[in-house]
């Protein structure tokens, strides 16, 4: 693909920011406060359009209810879009709830599944009143030991729980359905892989879509492949971009495996139109600032993104159709060493857009305003609310 092709494709890759990245995060063992993190909803919102003034290319942030509730969310709305953001993803939170012990849809107790249901029928209608179109639903449902509770049962729990929300969607809001393969439970979990997550938005039906989340697969895990597949199933509805290196650790994409990001990215580079896929970033930030975290990360998506668009694919399928493995590697190896870092800088630049805006916002002296504007908040990790 040549550079203005490459240039096009970027300038159209958007990429949505998490509220929750914005704020103090932590660990169950302690949450270290960092001087000037947002605390409120509209401080992250204030964060996110600082980010996409620097970066030109993350126009909306993602919700979570309730963390960011409000009582007035077409407010809201107009608060994000004064500042030339949109409010993207709304998050249902099934997990912070004492409620939510043995689950929430999957849950014996039918009490507790109907609660678990209003609060995501509550998201759908906040979904509308701040113009999204996307409810993004990850369950922490699942069971600590054998013989807790039934599987099965659990299944088909699950299966009516979220057909009753599918059915309260209205017309052009999708349902992405987001799996993990642990934690928080340690024996079973009720949405643990790509397969499952397929399986149930085949039965619900085309606004019913599977989001990847980069952190939720068991080590050695062919991501990518699940990309591949997702894709020609037209099941792919988003990411959650994140890294890891032992479990669901959501450090700074790109940060621990580039080149997995590449492969990934390379999926997505042969598609023609990505726009209907959710490109979203979810991380926290224990030990590092907020934003240029989010910032480095947006870069790195775009540094993979680009190297993927490089890729030379006739030769690519020269070589695979010849079965000259090692060529067809070595295509891919060239984009991946290939630096477009000084491509990227000519799109920022091209768009009056700072050429590293990592760099921009380190030394621009927002930090230190923020520090000394919103001081350094305390939270308490859950072993010390003990
Ligand atoms: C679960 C998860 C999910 C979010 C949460 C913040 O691990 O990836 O997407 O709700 O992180
Ligand atoms: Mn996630």
């Amino acid at each position: 693909m040549s550079d203005t092709a490459v240039l096009e494709r970027l300038s159209r890759l958007e990429i949505e920011t998490p509220s929750w990245g914005y704020g103090n995060s932590g660990t169950r063992f302690h949450v270290y406060p960092w001087p000037g993190a947002a605390r409120t909803v509209h401080e992250r919102i204030d964060d996110a359009a600082l980010v996409h003034r620097l970066t030109g290319c993350c126009p909306s942030v993602a919700l979570h209810i309730p963390w960011d509730a409000v009582d007035d969310y077409r407010a809201l709305r107009r608060y994000a879009e004064e500042q030339d953001l949109r409010i993207g993803a709304i998050n249902p939170n099934l997990f912070g709830d004492d409620a939510y012990r043995l689950g929430s849809l999957c849950h014996p107790d039918a009490s507790v599944r109907g609660r678990a249901l209003a609060h995501c029928r509550e998201c759908v209608e906040i979904a509308v009143e701040v113009g999204s179109s996307v409810i993004s639903l990850w369950l922490a449902d699942g069971t600590n030991y054998p013989g807790q509770d039934d599987l099965r049962a659990r299944h088909a729990r699950l299966l009516d729980g979220l057909q009753e929300l599918y059915d309260s969607l209205p017309a052009g809001m999708r349902l992405l359905v987001e799996y993990k393969f642990f934690e928080p439970a340690f024996y079973s979990t009720d949405l643990p892989d790509w397969g499952t997550a397929a399986l149930v938005c085949r039965r619900l039906g085309p606004q019913a879509q599977v989001l990847v989340d980069t952190g939720h697969h068991p080590q050695g895990t062919n991501v990518e492949q699940i990309v591949a597949l997702l894709l020609a199933e037209d099941l792919l509805g988003g990411f959650h971009f994140n890294n890891r290196k032992y479990a669901d650790d959501d450090l700074i994409v790109g940060s621990i495996d580039p080149f997995e990001l590449f492969r990934i990215m390379c999926e997505i580079a042969r598609i023609d139109s990505p726009e209907r896929i959710a490109f979203m970033i979810d991380q926290s930030h224990n030990v590092e600032g907020k934003i240029d975290a989010m910032i480095q990360s947006v870069t790195n998506i775009q540094l993979a993104y680009a190297k993927a668009l490089s890729v030379d694919e006739d030769a690519l399928g020269t070589a695979q159709r010849a079965g000259d493995v090692l060529a067809a590697h070595r295509v891919l190896l060239e984009a991946f060493e290939t630096d477009v870092r000084p491509l990227l800088a000519r799109l920022r630049e091209t768009r009056g857009l700072p050429p590293d805006p990592v760099e921009a916002f380190r030394s621009g002296g927002v930090a230190e305003r923020l520090a000394r504007e919103r001081g350094t908040s305390t939270v308490e990790s859950a072993y010390e609310r003990t």
